[in-house]
């Protein structure tokens, strides 16, 4: 079956996580994607926290698999002006470089139109134009500077980073849909052009509901985080703890057997139009007529002593059992899953969120497959390439170079030593 963006080339300078995870879903949307990368050594992350000696890291092969790899020396004159005819031929060059990378490279925006006016150049960085335009930034930094970490965490406490890669993970898909949003504007306007998402304004995006309450505070306490209403206020967003960031009341509350298991927990959702049913499940129907808990306003200074009492309940349940029970009565509510039960899960095996993937080197690992599903253009995960692995296939299928071009251009030090996957 066809996939969505078959015969996109995308020429991949990307390394570490941000740029490699775009890159990496619109391979597994059918772009033909080609990682060129530094000879010797790669994306740095094919060396990072490794568990098998000599064998690329989890952390590279997860993030680049549906890509080929060409080696090429940038700084050689004859590995730039191989990348010039890369640039030439794709629809798209991405890259994550710190800033001004690309134009001591000789590759500024100018030059890139010159060589070729469609080509859409994508680029993460870690701030947009202002005073750190200039700064390299990692996922912490992002999430640190664009509000996540003010406010995740608990009030007494100080200000945390979260699990997911919101940073990193979540610029890069910020990234692939500026990618074929600009793509399709090509197709009416015949010209490429520059897509930028910087780590910063993708966080600060997904903090979008943190901003709303900032403004919200100008007109009172914020009443369903848990310093109401006994505690104070400042003039910023308050850390929440657990607590929900819409408008119906949430918290995290212990399961049976929460003592020795660190994930024996569950999110439970005070939804209002399930708040008869929630009062019947945790033995408490006279909630349902009290004036002091009928209503979401008048629960809203009561929150905690109502979750504790929830508690009650879900502490006499596992976690699966209390979901199974509140999910026959509509109570929104969520299982805190470990990595080893997400691992271990059926279902999401059989959609393809999780994938296990052969890898010569490695032998059999597991992946986060692709996370969006289309009904007519269906993933297939493959495994990411060793270093280097198609550097003569691209020189000739897609530069159409001779052999005995190659052969010269081997000679001259642009493609570095290529480690071949027969020889290995
Ligand atoms: N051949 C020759 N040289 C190459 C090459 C190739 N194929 N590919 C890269 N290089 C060179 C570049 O020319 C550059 O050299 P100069 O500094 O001499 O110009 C260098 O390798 C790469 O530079 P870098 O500054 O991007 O790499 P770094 O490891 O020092 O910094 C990072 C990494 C991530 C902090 C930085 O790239 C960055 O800030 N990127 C933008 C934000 C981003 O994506 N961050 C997320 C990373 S994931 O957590």
């Amino acid at each position: 079956m066809a996939k969505a963006l078959e015969g996109v080339k995308i020429l991949d300078f990307t390394h570490v996580q941000s740029g490699p995870t775009c890159t990496q879903l619109l391979a597994w949307f059918g772009a033909d994607v080609i990682k060129v990368e530094r000879p010797g050594e790669g994306d740095i992350t094919r060396g990072q926290l490794r568990d098998i000696p000599d064998a690329d890291s989890l952390y590279f092969t997860m993030l680049n698999h549906n890509k080929r790899s060409i080696t090429l020396d940038t700084k050689n004159p004859a590995g730039k002006a191989i990348l010039e005819e890369l640039v030439r031929t794709c629809d798209v060059m991405v890259e994550n470089f710190a800033p001004g990378v690309l134009d001591r490279m000789g590759f500024s925006w100018e030059r890139i139109q010159e060589i070729n006016p469609r080509i859409i150049v994508a680029s993460v960085k870690g701030f947009g134009p202002g005073p750190y335009e200039d700064c390299k930034v990692y996922e912490n930094v992002a999430q640190c500077a664009g509000g996540a970490a003010s406010t995740t965490g608990f009030d007494d406490g100080p200000p945390l980073v979260t699990g997911a890669q919101i940073g990193d993970s979540g610029t890069g898909l910020h990234l692939a849909l500026g990618i074929v949003t600009a793509l399709y504007q090509r197709t009416h306007t015949g010209r490429g052009q520059k897509v930028l998402a910087a780590m910063q304004d993708a966080v600060l995006n997904l903090c979008r509901v943190k901003l709303r309450d900032q403004q919200r505070l100008a007109h009172g306490p914020l009443k369903e985080y848990p310093q109401y209403p006994n505690g104070e206020f400042g003039d910023t967003v308050p850390r929440a703890g657990n607590a929900s960031g819409g408008g119906q009341p949430g918290w995290i509350l212990k399961c049976k057997g929460w003592e020795t298991d660190p994930n024996a927990y569950i999110y439970f959702i005070t939804q209002a139009p399930v708040w008869a049913k929630i009062c019947d499940v945790i033995g408490k129907p006279e909630w349902v007529t009290d004036p002091d808990y009928a209503t979401p306003v008048a629960r809203l200074p009561r929150l905690k002593e109502i979750f504790a009492t929830v508690e009650e309940w879900t502490m006499t349940k596992t976690k699966f059992e209390a979901m199974e029970i509140l999910n026959q009565h509509d109570i929104p509510c969520g299982p805190i899953l470990s990595m080893k039960e997400l691992a271990e899960d059926q279902s999401l095996r059989e959609t393809g969120t999780v994938v296990e993937v052969d890898h010569p080197k490695r032998g059999k690992y597991l992946s986060v497959g692709n996370p969006i599903k289309l009904s007519d253009s269906p993933t297939e995960v493959t495994r990411s390439p060793l270093l280097g692995e198609h550097t003569d296939e691209i020189l000739s299928e897609v530069l159409g170079f001779d052999p005995q071009r190659i052969a010269e251009l081997r000679e001259s030090g642009a493609l570095g030593a290529t480690r071949r996957l027969a020889a290995e």
